[in-house]
């Protein structure tokens, strides 16, 4: 049986860092809210089993995945779940431990990557927390990616099992996910990440594998992969991109 991947049509969201493991592993998976009414999908298709009274355990929000009767929420715990499926994580289990708090980490960045844009609520438009969105954004480019990056940089340096992977000695999700932050940063923030492989070449080099690899080429060149854009978290506002001090 198919996954269903539920997340919002017309962005990549927090639902591509599942997609990239579906499609490295090469899994069945529906994309239902971008399926057609008339098969049953599409965005009210989602809407629907989120809202439903009779859904024993219904998310919160997109993402989530279904598989057969089991629905799994929040993004770091779906990759929990499909890792050891798709033969996307550690063998080690303490280390899929590790792996989960590394995709934690991941998953702090994405929120203080949208809170660039929405620093004082996510119910305003960033055109009315525009003076606040830049002191923040000139914040996370010039504290918070250095910080955040400068700790992915060292966890590669430092694993035992070198330094291609930031678990273990084979791709896992956490992988995938690194290359897709990575990916966003440089849509939102190019002049920010100008000198990005100088300062963090283990992190380039590990983005740049990710792109080779056979499924994820063939991933990035379909038209299941969406263009990066400004409804999404990681948003091009070229005010508030600026060189890193
Ligand atoms: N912590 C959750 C965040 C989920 C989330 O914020 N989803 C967004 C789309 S990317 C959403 O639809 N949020 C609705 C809301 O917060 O009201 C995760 O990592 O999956």
């Amino acid at each position: 049986m198919s996954f269903e991947l539920y997340y919002w049509d017309g962005l990549q969201g927090r639902g591509e860092f599942v997609r990239l493991a579906l499609e490295e592993a090469g899994a069945d998976y529906v994309e239902v809210a971008r399926g057609k009414k008339s098969d049953g999908l599409g965005t009210a298709a989602m809407m629907a089993l989120m809202n439903s009274p009779d859904e024993p355990h219904p998310p919160f929000a997109p993402p989530f995945l279904k598989d057969g009767d089991l629905i799994v929420a929040q993004t770091a715990n779906i990759l929990f779940y499909l890792g050891p499926k798709l033969k996307l994580a550690p063998r080690d289990e303490g280390l899929r431990f590790v792996a989960n708090g590394l995709q934690l980490t991941i998953a702090d960045v994405v929120t203080e990557a949208h809170d660039t844009h929405h620093p004082l609520a996510s119910g305003l438009y960033y055109e009315d927390q525009k003076a606040a969105a830049k002191t923040r954004a000139h914040d996370f480019i010039d504290n918070r990616i250095p910080k955040f990056m400068g700790y992915f940089e060292r966890v590669l340096r430092q694993n035992p099992a070198g330094d291609h992977f930031l678990v273990g000695d084979a791709l896992s999700y956490v992988d995938l996910s690194m290359f897709q932050l990575i990916d966003g940063l440089f849509y939102a923030f190019p002049r920010a990440l100008e000198r990005f492989g100088e300062h963090y070449p283990r992190l380039a080099a590990l983005h740049d594998a990710v792109i080779e690899r056979p499924n994820i080429a063939a991933y990035l060149e379909s038209d299941r992969r969406l263009a990066h854009n400004e409804a999404c978290i990681f948003r091009h506002y070229p005010e508030l991109d600026k060189a890193a001090s």
